[in-house]
């Protein structure tokens, strides 16, 4: 869209189940932030809108674990998460909740509306039920095999090994994840949009309307679900938290999380219109707006299909002008995960790094997972902050205005003649602007940052190759020229870094006293004129030592040792004592063992049971050389049913513990015993 009479601008609303960190960041706030400041400075009327997103099951299933209220989970993260933003800098014009009354309300006439409209298909379906928790398991209340992948622990809702959209019903073996139960099917009134009359729709929007435009990552998602058949979605669940199903017959039913969380945008933009004496509808509703949505890849079919079909089938709103969906970012290589506490939390980051947003923001920027998944690692993190911003930004404008006071008690020089290298940094310097600009609108940010940095490089290699610290001393006159331009650098810079790096820039602009500047400033003939009187220097970046990159690495080094220790830990449906009191268990000692031919992981023992000598085929080769086991006193399985593997009758079970290494260790008594002591 050329020229947008405005802009609305939407990053994903974060779950409140848990604090950000830097995958989210990465992905999405940190490229929306970018857009959203740098068409502010070109004068553009711009909303930036996100908000808490605080229904679904991921709540419900924090409150569970955490035994608390979904309410207190919600109040928790609602501040940690808004108050990570605030410190990065991340410029909201409004952070809203989806727990407030006016997007409760928004949502829920957003339904009515449509249902009054008949946009919707009524049916009684059978759906997976918890008989022990007695209750529906809607989305993340149930895992199990992806059907599409074989991915074991798939949810009800979504598969995050391959990326589908799955019903709970798609699963196989679904187990209830909040008591293990295996799920049975009962019957329950839903409502469905119709998500296959708007493929049509769809398609020419989409895969024709926007082929050039959109991203192929985003491209491909689309295609590959029309392709694949849209179906009618369910927007309605049986779930005791939520908003309310606001017609008749839908007692205990709430709208489905992602039916209410991206209205939540509309809310939002409500609410800043309410609190800032603004008319929110020509944000949504004019067609001279540019709205864009800013998300990771896992949110691009709730983007770019079932809203813009609940738009369209509203029938007042404007759609999408682009999604650019990020990738994931992956952290030394491996996964982000929350619940294996793989990240860096940005809460944590400021305590490790205080006052060092900028050097994460950039460091993010420039390794953006903008066409594939990327890695973060410290050591890349400490080489963009030491190598570009400290040596190349932060030295350059040292420089420049520690010289300009040393020389001319911070006035700006009135320059001479300019030599051919002058006019040549100063052209180059003016093509800068246009070049970031048309970047940031094509969603380059990775490329726009280092196009910025470039500017920050232009300037300190003139500096380098010019040494004005050494002309001074022959030629005072040539000098005034050589800050003159330098300052014309460090000006631009201080407008140009602003979307990238706002806290540095805001540092940089009060050194230069430049006040408040514009992309327009960027074309002036002159940025900064003889005579202005500049500030003192101050550090603009700080190096980052070994010490502190080798901290981090040892936090992670403990949340992976904790995790495998962690993954040990689920515990089993209870149980009884009379269940328990079944088990034969007994003390035996192994008598021989040998490897099974041609499996890798067994070994045929002959155990002494006390009762008798008897064969018990155990998968521990990988673990135990054979001579090594011989003589140690086991503890047994006595009673279980005999079981043929590979051809040799198993005629019980030894049992053994494993540590966090996956290391596995006999449990054994104390002092030795008599062969056929029971265990109780
Ligand atoms: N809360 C999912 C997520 O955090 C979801 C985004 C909603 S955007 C309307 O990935
Ligand atoms: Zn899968």
């Amino acid at each position: 869209m050329q020229n947008p009479a405005r802009y609305t601008i939407t990053a994903a609303l974060p779950y409140t189940n848990g604090p950000i960190h830097i995958g989210h960041l990465a992905g999405v706030y940190v490229p929306a932030d970018i857009y959203a400041r740098f068409l502010r400075l070109q004068n553009k009327d711009v909303v930036y809108i996100c908000g808490s997103d605080e229904h679904g099951v991921a709540i419900s299933m924090k409150a569970r674990k955490e035994g608390i209220t979904p309410q207190q989970v919600i109040d928790k993260y609602h501040h940690i998460i808004k108050k990570s933003f605030e410190d990065f800098g991340i410029s909201f014009d409004h952070y809203s909740r989806t727990s407030a009354n006016i997007h409760h309300q928004t949502a829920s006439d957003f339904f009515k509306k449509l249902y009054e409209a008949g946009k919707f298909e009524e049916e009684t379906t059978e759906q997976l039920f918890d008989p022990e928790a007695n209750q529906f398991l809607a989305d993340r209340f149930v895992i199990g095999t992806c059907p599409k992948c074989g991915n074991e622990e798939a949810y009800g809702d979504q598969c995050e090994k391959c990326g589908s959209t799955l019903s709970p019903t798609d699963l196989i073996n679904p187990k209830s994840t909040i008591s293990g139960a295996t799920p049975v099917l009962k019957q329950t009134k839903h409502w469905f949009l119709p998500l296959n009359e708007y493929s049509d729709f769809l398609k020419e929007w989409i895969l024709k309307g926007h082929a050039k435009d959109w991203k192929t990552n985003v491209l491909g998602q689309v295609k590959s679900w029309i392709d694949d058949g849209l179906k009618p979605r369910a927007v309605t669940r049986d779930l005791d938290w939520g908003i309310d199903v606001p017609v008749e017959g839908a007692t205990g039913k709430k709208l489905y999380v992602w039916f209410d969380a991206p209205i939540g945008y509309i809310s939002a933009t409500k609410e800043w219109a309410q609190l800032n004496g603004k008319n929110w509808e020509p944000y949504w509703k004019d067609q001279d707006t540019k709205l864009v949505h800013f998300i990771g890849k896992d949110n691009i079919v709730f983007h770019c299909v079932i809203f813009p079909a609940m738009l369209k089938a509203e029938g007042s709103y404007i759609l999408p002008d682009n999604v650019p969906a990020n990738e994931f970012l992956n952290l030394e290589g491996q996964k982000l995960s929350t619940s294996k506490n793989w990240a860096v939390w940005l809460h944590e980051y400021l305590e490790d790094f205080p006052g060092k947003q900028d050097s994460l923001r950039y460091a993010l920027t420039a390794a953006a997972p903008e066409t594939k998944d990327n890695d973060f690692t410290w050591k890349d993190f400490q080489a963009r902050n030491n190598n570009e911003l400290a040596a190349i930004f932060g030295n350059f404008i040292n420089r420049v205005v520690v010289l300009t006071h040393k020389y001319y008690n911070g006035l700006v020089p009135t320059p001479n003649a300019f030599t051919t290298e002058d006019l040549a940094v100063l052209e180059e310097l003016k093509a800068y602007p246009d070049v970031i600009a048309s970047t940031i609108e094509r969603y380059r940010f990775r490329e726009a940052s280092q196009e910025m940095m470039n500017v920050a490089r232009l300037g300190n290699k003139y500096l380098a190759d010019q040494e004005p610290w050494k002309a001074v001393k022959t030629d005072a006159e040539r000098v005034k020229t050589q800050l003159f331009v330098a300052l014309q650098v460090a000006s631009a810079l201080a407008v140009l870094a602003e979307p990238f790096l706002p806290h540095a820039a805001q540092k940089l602009n009060d050194m230069l006293q430049l006040g408040r500047k514009d992309w327009n400033f960027l074309k002036s003939d002159v940025l900064l004129k003889p005579g202005h009187q500049i500030n003192a220097a101050a550090i603009l970046f700080e190096q980052i030592d070994d010490a502190q990159i080798e901290k981090q690495m040892e936090k992670l080094a403990a949340s992976n040792a904790s995790e495998a220790a962690a993954e040990l830990a689920e515990l089993k449906p209870e149980t009884t004592f009379e269940k328990f009191s079944e088990m034969d268990l007994r003390v035996g000692t192994i008598l021989a063992a040998e490897k099974m031919p041609k499996a890798k992981k067994l070994l045929v023992l002959q155990v002494d049971t006390g009762l008798d000598v008897r064969t018990i085929v155990s998968g521990i080769a990988e673990h135990f050389e054979p001579e090594a086991i011989v003589g140690k006193q086991v503890m047994v399985l006595a009673n279980l049913a005999p079981r043929a593997i590979r051809g040799v009758e198993s005629q019980g079970m030894l049992l053994l513990t494993s540590d966090a290494e996956g290391k596995l260790h006999f449990m054994v008594p104390e002092n030795t015993v008599q062969n056929g002591s029971t265990i109780s």
